[in-house]
């Protein structure tokens, strides 16, 4: 059966370049897609080619790109190579888009992603001109089916001016029923309580809503999505999975949580994915998730019954696991639950649940200050993605890293952070492979001690003691001390040197 059941639908159907050809120069395009799922596979590289042959007439023609989270190469990639991006937000990890940003190409707000979606309503970011969104059918009616990810998508399809939709045929038709669109969102001051009591509530509907007025393409793929494989699992991301097991365990036999936890929320990258792993290996029952995406380690959780429910906006899935997804929707949708964004990453459930948050780091300093988004203060990394929705916002927030990057040559505890996304606020534990310092109720002097003697490399572990012990001297105050001038010399020595060792 076609996928598009709508004979009203069916009549737009056009090639990818005909529908390219109604973006314009200048144009905001809302692009579908979450951590290299649901993007659309055909539009982007149609428009790509349209660029650069502007680009080849030396016409001038640029596009602001707004999207759930990062894509994959078919569409950051093309479009950032093009140099015909002028903005972007509010997440991305494609190298080349990420070049374009540190070279001033691209412009790039890296926004919260549970604020991207209410902001694009509340116009900050200007006119929405073109609605680019992957969907898995189309029903009799004209309700949308979503595909893998669900993102800012209904926020787009309901303010875009246009619309075009990629149908994939690759996405799984048993995709149908696992989402939940919840169009009660208003904005301040009509917004109202979000109806989640539990993970697995469902309060929405299964469809994504368009007016079929606003629809001047309908493109046809099947495409796969295009998700990284994890890396293997190594000694260090299996210590640190064990140190956060230990201190959930121990939080449960000190009777501050059930004995299935509380929803846990796991963030982007290959420690998140070894945490899930070592949930594996326990004998515990019943857990929940909260979350953003469904990696690899969840979707093992739900087979070995486990893990009964996940909430999420999207999948992360290696191609294997994205085959296994596909082959078997039917069931997995019994305990998966994909919704928008502005929902999976709102601050009220996060908060109200009791959410456990696990996301990586860049760097964290002595006093638990977090840096997620930048190397050595000035370049782009990924962004803040959801790490902040979840950080500020949980029940306990937890921070995982290796304690060195680039092959021991960066520390990744260091006296302060060169740029900051979560204060020592929010931070309450934070895990190494060397160990886990659990901060919550600690003076900044004892953390600082803390993370020093738990989290630092052993390499590293007498400079910033000795730098702790000097600032304590030196300092203007005993609450928090600092030597400002020698604060960020790591940083410094290492793009002088290529390492911060002295
Ligand atoms: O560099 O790619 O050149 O090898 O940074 O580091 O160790 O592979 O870690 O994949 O878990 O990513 C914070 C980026 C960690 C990620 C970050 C270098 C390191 C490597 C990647 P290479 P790893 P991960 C919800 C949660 C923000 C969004 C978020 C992230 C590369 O977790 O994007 O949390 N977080 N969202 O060598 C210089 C340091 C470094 C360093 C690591 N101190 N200095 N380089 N690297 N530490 C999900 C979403 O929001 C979608």
């Amino acid at each position: 059966m076609s996928r598009i059941r709508s004979k009203k639908f069916q009549e737009k159907v056009t090639s990818a370049a005909e529908a390219a050809a109604l973006i314009n120069n200048g144009d905001n395009i809302g692009f579908s897609g979450f951590t290299g799922s649901g993007y659309p596979k055909e539009l982007p590289g149609a428009l790509a080619e349209r660029i650069k042959e502007a680009h080849g007439k030396g016409d001038e023609f640029r596009v602001g790109v707004w999207t759930g989270a990062s894509t994959a190469p078919e569409l950051d990639g093309v479009l950032a190579a093009t140099d015909g991006m002028s903005f972007r937000m509010p997440y991305q990890s494609d190298p080349d888009m990420r070049k374009a940003i540190n070279s001033g190409v691209t412009d790039y707000a890296d926004i919260h992603l549970s604020h991207s979606g209410p902001q694009v309503r509340q116009g900050f970011l200007g006119n929405l001109d073109v609605a680019v969104v992957e969907v898995t059918a189309i029903t009799e009616d004209g309700d949308l089916v979503p595909s893998s990810s669900v993102g800012n998508n209904n926020v787009y399809l309901d303010c875009a001016d246009k619309v075009i939709l990629e149908v994939n045929a690759w996405q799984s038709e048993h995709l149908e029923g696992m989402h939940d669109i919840y169009y009660g969102t208003e904005l301040p001051p009509n917004n109202v309580p979000i109806p989640i009591t539990a993970p697995g509530d469902r309060i929405g509907s299964p469809y994504l809503r368009v007016d079929p007025e606003k629809v001047v393409a309908v493109v046809e793929t099947d495409d796969p999505d295009r998700n990284t494989p994890f890396k293997p699992l190594d000694e260090d991301s299996k210590a640190i999975a064990g140190h956060f097991l230990d201190f959930l365990n121990n939080e449960v036999a000190q009777g501050r949580m059930p004995k299935n936890y509380l929803p846990l929320q796991s963030g982007v990258g290959n420690i998140a994915n070894a945490v899930l792993a070592g949930l594996l290996d326990s004998n515990l029952s019943g857990l929940t998730s909260f979350t953003e995406v469904v990696q690899d380690g969840m979707v093992e959780l739900i087979d070995a019954g486990k893990l009964t429910i996940a909430s999420a906006t999207a999948f992360s899935l290696s191609p294997e696991y994205a085959t296994r997804m596909n082959d078997n929707a039917a069931h997995y949708k019994k305990h998966i639950v994909l919704r928008p964004q502005e929902i999976s990453n709102n601050p009220e459930p996060i908060r109200r649940l009791g959410v456990i948050s696990c996301n990586g780091l860049i760097e964290a300093d002595i006093y638990g200050n977090v840096n997620s988004t930048h190397i050595m203060g000035s370049k782009m990394q990924n962004g803040i993605g959801g790490s902040g929705d979840f950080t500020r916002n949980a029940f306990i927030s937890c921070f995982v890293t290796p304690s060195v990057a680039k092959n021991g040559d960066i520390s990744c505890i260091v006296p302060m952070v060169s740029h900051h996304d979560h204060t020592e606020h929010d931070t309450q534990v934070v895990i190494t492979e060397r160990g886990l310092a659990d901060l919550r109720g600690l003076a900044p002097r004892k953390r600082a001690r803390l993370i020093i003697e738990k989290c630092a490399h052993p390499d590293y572990q007498p400079m910033l003691l000795d730098y702790y012990e000097r600032a304590e001297k030196a300092a203007n105050s005993l609450h928090t001390p600092h030597i400002l001038t020698e604060a960020l010399s790591w940083h410094a020595r290492f793009l002088e040197t290529g390492t911060m060792k002295a």
